[in-house]
């Protein structure tokens, strides 16, 4: 297996700088510190986003472009929510700067949403889900940091969490680092959902024609 080719090609800290689209868009969002950007490494295989253990550094969306052999995207990386030592200025900042980009008719694919496996959905989560219903936007749910939990645990939690309500197009995926594995999974998954997408697009545009 060939990895994904991949390259960073802007850096957002402002409305006036997010780029004019060039490719399908994959977001993906999370809370500060849930493991964006370890995922986001490990998926493309290289050390590409920057991983700290100091919550919420990242104030910027990175763009990156990816190809997977079969299909290109972009991948957007949001900054992490809800870092309680940050006031309420740097909140409203960042949803500003999320509804500027969600707002400006970006050709959004789906949303990645990435949550804790040891905490599941927390308030600002699930705040977050109730604004993506809202514009009727599809999530994949991909739980990090699944290492965290004994493997005689996992089963247990991940039903808990599914019974309470999760929305997302498929199962959602338990990650833990790099794991090669899991890692996998997650790219077919992804390839998957953009293939469906496509279909769908395309059904959508014949319609429209009749
Ligand atoms: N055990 C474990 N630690 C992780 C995992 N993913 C990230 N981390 C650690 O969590 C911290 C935050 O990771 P980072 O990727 O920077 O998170 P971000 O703020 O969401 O981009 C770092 O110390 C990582 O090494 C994981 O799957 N398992
Ligand atoms: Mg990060």
């Amino acid at each position: 297996m060939t990895a994904w080719r991949s390259e960073l090609y802007c850096t957002a800290f402002t409305k006036d700088q997010i780029p004019a689209p060039q490719n399908n868009e994959i977001v993906f969002v999370g809370r500060s510190n849930v493991g964006k950007s370890t995922l986001i490494n490990s998926l493309l295989e290289r050390k590409i986003a920057k991983v700290s253990s100091k919550p919420g550094k990242t104030r910027s969306i990175n763009f990156y472009n990816v190809s997977t052999g079969e299909d290109d995207f972009t991948l957007v990386d949001i900054p992490g929510y809800g870092y309680a030592a940050r006031g309420l200025d740097e909140r409203r900042t960042w949803w500003r700067l999320i509804e500027d980009y969600f707002n400006s008719e970006r050709p959004i694919s789906f949303v990645i949403h990435l949550m804790d496996f040891r905490h599941g959905p927390l308030a600002n989560d699930n705040e977050l889900t109730g604004w993506l219903n809202e514009m009727d936007m599809p999530r994949l749910v991909v739980f990090t940091k699944g290492d965290k939990i004994s493997p005689g645990k996992r089963k247990g939690l991940y039903q808990q969490y599914m019974r309470a309500g999760l929305d997302s197009i498929l199962p959602p995926f338990i990650t833990s680092g790099t794991n090669d594995k899991e890692m996998h999974a997650l790219r077919e998954g992804i390839k998957n959902i953009i293939k469906e997408i496509a279909k769908m697009d395309l059904a959508a545009a014949k319609k429209q024609k009749k």
